[in-house]
Order: structure tokens, then sequence, then C-alpha cells
């Protein structure tokens, strides 16, 4: 796209805003992830390993630790560091990053990739499927132009949000040299974040291939992936020049594809992206050979990939299963994303995780939210075109009968996944981030609290536990782990499950308030890119790709048992979503999206134990019921 064009028209036509600030101007002078010292790294491991262990397992891991520190672990760590000042472009983190999840053998879906779920459009008439469709498609769109044209605004934390909206300060930066200009925020108290992942967040897939799959990205395209009852469709939605099409036009080949996709395929191809990734890497060859290697072509350059869907959820749960998974024939789970549209026209974002984290997924559907609900392109009595000329392709495949019968499998097994899963949301209303704020403690390490007893009041134990953090403020920053269970949460569970009426409530809202305290640590720590788990992931990347053998601090059990998360959480904070979740990322676990709003909060929790999934949500509010009355003064009874 050639700004000169673009730059001439109507902003609200095209873009979904025009920054003062250009969208990559920090990313040149954006401060490096720092590799902690591995003396900070091992302290802060063993702390976490602590309440996990026995008296006996703990000297034992310190042992290993101990002697890490002082062997393999201290090569490592400085080959790291030498690495790491060859590679100033990047961070010690991403190329090992990325290497985990595009190795990682197991399906997508379920297993990796997260949904989000957008607030209805306030106006009920909006929410029309083929209304909502159009506005988040030109939204979207909007979106890109501004990406491409670097008018997008940069992602900035700010310390005082005063400066979000100063004029001054956005015209002063803007004329810093790209070189120096992250110090010229830093001055104010405000910190940009890393802006890499967003070139991977259009006309981007995953391409499975045998150990390792691959990502790709196409330069230019213009044509829009439409999936409706497990059918292929693909048209432009940006011209020659790059305008974006009509809404009248958008609508009309939408109403097309509904029309002419009536039925289900005897086949549907996409139940293969929800396959064994080495399988699918083997039948995608197959693909190839018979001569599909075009339609794959439209499908892993278009810009996205919007399903159409035919489900009227009948609750949030139903929407939700709907967005994590549906049921397999009208997704290409390999998209960068899908734009996910209901019947009833909820509408939600399925994200492949490989390519980029939530802040930036986050900031796409904040944005689309925003400016489709503000400056809707169609409004609901508008009519379709129709003097459009239909431009849509239905992509045709060849299937012989090996690749029939391994897309039958795929569905039987996707199918049998599925219904092994359960998901439910869970909502409490007694208090939320207003109150928690008022009672001096943070109200994610509150929410961490209350898993933690909920845990233990289920099970009488503690468990490993995984917070995810983003690490966006560094140069290719990716996420840290902070680790909610600590030996404060464990005797702080202890004290309010199994000596709830020994103890007075002024010595729990004591121990509650260090579990903030603590967690409050542990939350800064993990931002500043000072936890434990990444630097430890590096070092053990780096012996393996070497083809050293795996020194035997990997190798104890312990460190194996820390990194099996029963309890995996991650949280997200903002109007425009109102459910989100992923799948459990061990058999034997929980996967809780959680939110904590100005007066209540609650979270989408996934298992694959559905009793224990239930238990644990009757236990959560047994356990915020203690948390509030704890701090309402009222002893626990
Ligand atoms: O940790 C990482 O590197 C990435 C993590 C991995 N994991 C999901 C396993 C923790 N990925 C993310 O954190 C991205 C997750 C994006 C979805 C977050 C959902 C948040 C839900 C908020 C809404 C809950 C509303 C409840 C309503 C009653």
């Amino acid at each position: 796209m050639t700004e000169g064009i673009v730059s001439q028209v109507d902003t609200d036509h095209h873009f979904v805003h025009r920054s003062t600030i250009p969208t990559m101007h920090f990313q040149d002078s954006l401060p490096r992830l720092p590799i902690p010292k591995l003396e900070h790294t091992l302290k802060r491991y063993l702390a976490a390993q602590e309440p996990l262990l026995d008296d006996k397992q703990y000297r034992n891991t310190k042992r290993i630790a101990k002697e890490f520190e002082k062997g393999a672990g201290k090569r490592l760590h400085r080959e790291l560091v030498e690495l790491d000042e060859k590679n100033t472009h990047t961070s010690y983190i991403s190329d090992p990053w990325f290497n985990m999840y595009l190795s990682a053998r197991e399906p997508v879906v379920l297993n990796f990739n997260p949904f989000i779920s957008l607030t209805p459009d306030p106006r009920e008439a909006y929410n029309n499927q083929l209304v909502r469709a159009t506005n988040l498609i030109i939204s979207s769109i909007k979106f890109l132009n501004s990406l491409q044209n670097n008018y997008l605004r940069p992602d900035i934390y700010y310390g005082n949000p005063k400066w979000s909206e100063s004029r001054l300060f956005k015209n002063f930066i803007r004329l810093l040299p790209t070189s120096v200009s992250w110090y010229g925020a830093y001055m104010v108290n405000a910190y940009p974040l890393d802006m890499s992942q967003y070139k991977r967040l259009f006309r981007s897939s995953r391409i499975p291939k045998l150990n390792k799959d691959e990502l790709f990205t196409s330069e230019c395209s213009r044509h829009l992936l439409v999936m409706r009852n497990g059918h292929f469709y693909v048209f432009d939605v940006l011209d020659s020049v790059d305008n974006i099409l009509h809404p009248s036009e958008i609508v009309a080949h939408l109403i097309y594809i509904i029309q002419e996709a009536d039925h289900l395929p005897e086949f549907a191809l996409s139940y293969l992206t929800t396959e064994d990734r080495n399988i699918w890497a083997t039948v995608r060859q197959q693909l190839l050979e018979a001569g599909n290697e075009e339609n794959l072509k439209k499908i892993d350059s278009a810009i996205f990939c919007l399903c159409l869907d035919n489900i009227f959820p009948k609750d949030e749960d139903e929407l939700s299963q709907c967005l994590l998974h549906g049921n397999g024939f009208n997704r290409w789970f390999d998209k960068s994303f899908s734009l996910i549209i209901t019947g009833d026209g909820h509408a939600g974002i399925n994200f492949e995780h490989s390519w980029g984290d939530g802040v930036a997924v986050l900031r796409f559907v904040n944005e689309v939210y925003r400016n489709s609900t503000r400056h809707p392109a169609l409004l609901p009595h508008s009519r379709s075109s129709e003097t459009t000329v239909i431009t849509c392709e239905r992509l045709k495949f060849k299937l012989n009968d090996s690749i029939q019968s391994a897309i039958q499998v795929a569905h039987e097994k996707f199918d049998e996944r599925k219904k092994k899963m359960s998901m439910k949301r869970f909502q409490f209303r007694k208090f939320g981030k207003d109150y928690i704020v008022k009672q001096r403690m943070s109200p994610d390490a509150i929410f961490q609290l209350a898993c933690q007893i909920t845990f233990y009041r289920q099970f009488g134990k503690v468990v490993p536990s995984y917070e995810a953090c983003s690490t966006a403020a560094f140069k290719h920053g990716r996420t840290e782990t902070i680790r909610p269970t600590s030996m404060l949460t464990k005797q702080c569970s202890q004290a309010i499950v199994e000596e709830r009426r020994k103890r007075s409530v002024a010595e729990l809202r004591n121990m509650i308030d260090e579990c903030s305290k603590y967690h409050r640590r542990l939350q800064m720590e993990a931002a500043l890119g000072n936890g434990f788990d990444r630097h430890l992931f590096a070092l053990k990347h780096l012996a393996v790709s070497r083809g050293e053998p795996t020194p035997d601090f990997f190798l104890d059990t312990a460190y194996q048992k820390i990194n099996h998360n029963i309890i995996s959480t991650s949280t997200l904070q903002s109007p425009a979503v109102n459910l989100g979740g992923f799948g459990p990322v061990v058999s034997d676990g929980f996967g809780i999206g959680y939110h904590v709003s100005d007066n209540w909060l609650g979270c989408n929790a996934t298992s694959y134990l559905d009793e224990e999934l239930q238990e644990f949500l009757r236990c959560l509010e047994y356990s915020l019921n203690d948390i509030f009355d704890i701090l309402e003064g009222r002893p626990l009874m």
C-alpha cells in the first residue's frame, strides 16, 4: 500500500485512527529483555519449589541447584549471555519460545489456541450476524491499514495516564529520533511496548511440517477467507489501490455465501487442523500432491478467517465452547486468528498462539470493538447492494481416498477430545477490584490466593500453578511466569481451611495481606523479566539445541513437577471482552481465564475432569466468601 494514496482519503473510512507517534517509533530503542543472574534465578526457583516439596525432597532439589550453579548452569549461563550479546536485534527468549510452540506436536485446538469473546454491541440491532460480521470485517481492515501505514498508536504503558492524552508529549516524542525515542517516553514514566508481533497478526498462518511447523505471512494479499458450514470462500476486501470494499458489497458477498453453503460437505477439510501436527503435516503433503496447492495458498495468505457459524449458543458456556473449539468443521485453527460470528451475532476471536501473545490480540480486539461500535460502517436497516458483482470464489478441493479417510479419523478424534473437556463460567458478585483496592490489596493477588485456598480445600494439598505475565516492555519479549503458589499462600490456605476457628480475624487478614504483597512483588519481577522460568527454559534449550546431554538439574523430578502446571491461569482487563479462556495445559489440571472487574470477579474454567471442575468452582465461591468475611472483619464459622 502506498502511503500517498491512502493519506488523501477520509481517515474514518480507512483507518481506526491516525497516530501522531508512528507505530514503530520506539522499536529501535526498546530495552532488551534482561537475563537474570543465575544466582537470583535459582533463589527464586527454590522459593517456588519449597511449598511443593517435603523437607527431604526440598533439600535434594536445593543440592542439585547448588551443583548446577557451580557447574553446567554456570557454563550454560555464560554461553547464553554471549549469544545474547551477539543478537542485539532480539531477546534471548524469542527463538526458544517460537521453537517451543512450533515443535509441539499436540493439536493446537484445546492445547494452545485461546479464545476471547467480544462484548455484544450495546445497540441490539447491530448484533445481527450479517451486520456485526460486516462491521467487524471493516474495522479489522481499518486496523490493518493503520498498522501498514504506521498510523496505529504504539502500545504504551502509562505510569501516569495523563500523558496518554497530552499533545505536547506526543509532538515532543515524535520529533525524537527512533534511536532514542524510548528514553523520551521513559522520562515521563511511560513505557512503550514491543510491536514486533503485529506483523504476523494478518495474512498469516501456521503451516504444519514434520517435527516443527513454520509460520507463513503473505506480503500483500487482499482477500478474506470466509467459512460457512465447512465450505471455504475467498473474496477481495481491498481493491487494487487498497480501498476497502463498500459495506453494502461486503454484506452482499456474505449473503451470497450463506445462501450457497446451505449444506455440510461430505468431508470437511478443516478437521485436519485439529489433528496432531505430524499427522496433519503428512496429510497436507498429500493435499499438495493431489493438486490443492493454489487453494491452500489462498487459505494461508488470507487477511484473516471469518467463521460465519450456524450455531445459536443457548448460554455463555455454549458460546465459550463455540469460540474455543466449535464443532471443528467451520474453523481453520492454523490461521493467526479467526473472527467467529454466531448465528445470533455473538463475536469472538480464536487465535493460534505461536506468533504472538495476549497483548497484541487484546489490542486488536479493543480497537475493532471500539471502532465497530462507534463508527459502524453498516447500519442495521441498510440493504446489500443489488448491483454488486459477486467475485467470491468457493475453494473446491481434490480429496483422494487417503485424504478422505484422514479427515474422517481427524473428525472422530476431535469429537472424542472435545467431549472430554468441560468448560464452566463462574461469577462472584460480592466484591471486585474497587473493594480490594480500598483494602489496599492487589486484586490479582486476591483472585490467585482464592484459587490456592480453593485447591487446598478441595484436595488438601498445593500444586504447581502458573500465571502468564507479559514481557512486552522489552524488545521481542514474550511472557514470563508468575508462580502464585508460595509458602505464604500455603500457610494462609492451611489457616483458612484447617484452622479457621482457631485463628483470629486480624491474624488471617494479616496473612492475606502478606500474600498480596508477595504476589505483587512476583508480578513486578516477572514483568521486568526477573522471573526464573524463562531463564531456566532458555538454558535447557541451549544445552538441548547443541546436542549436549541434558544437565541433571532438568532431570530432577522436582523440576519436571513444577512444570506440570495443574492450575494454569491468565487474565485480561477490557470492557470489550466478556468471556475468554483456554484449555487445561495438563490432563489433570484446570485452565482458568479470569477477570477482576470493578464490582465483581469471574472466570472461564476448563478441565478434563468434569466433577472436579464443578467442585473447584463451588470451593472457589466458598473461598471468596471466606476472604470477604475476613476483610469485613467477621470471624470464620
Ligand atoms: O503464558 C504464556 O506464554 C501464554 C499464555 C498461555 N496460557 C494460556 C496457557 C496461560 N497465554 C495467554 O495468557 C493468553 C490467554 C488469552 C485468553 C485470556 C482469557 C482471559 C479471560 C478474561 C475474561 C473472563 C471473564 C469471566 C466471565 C465471568
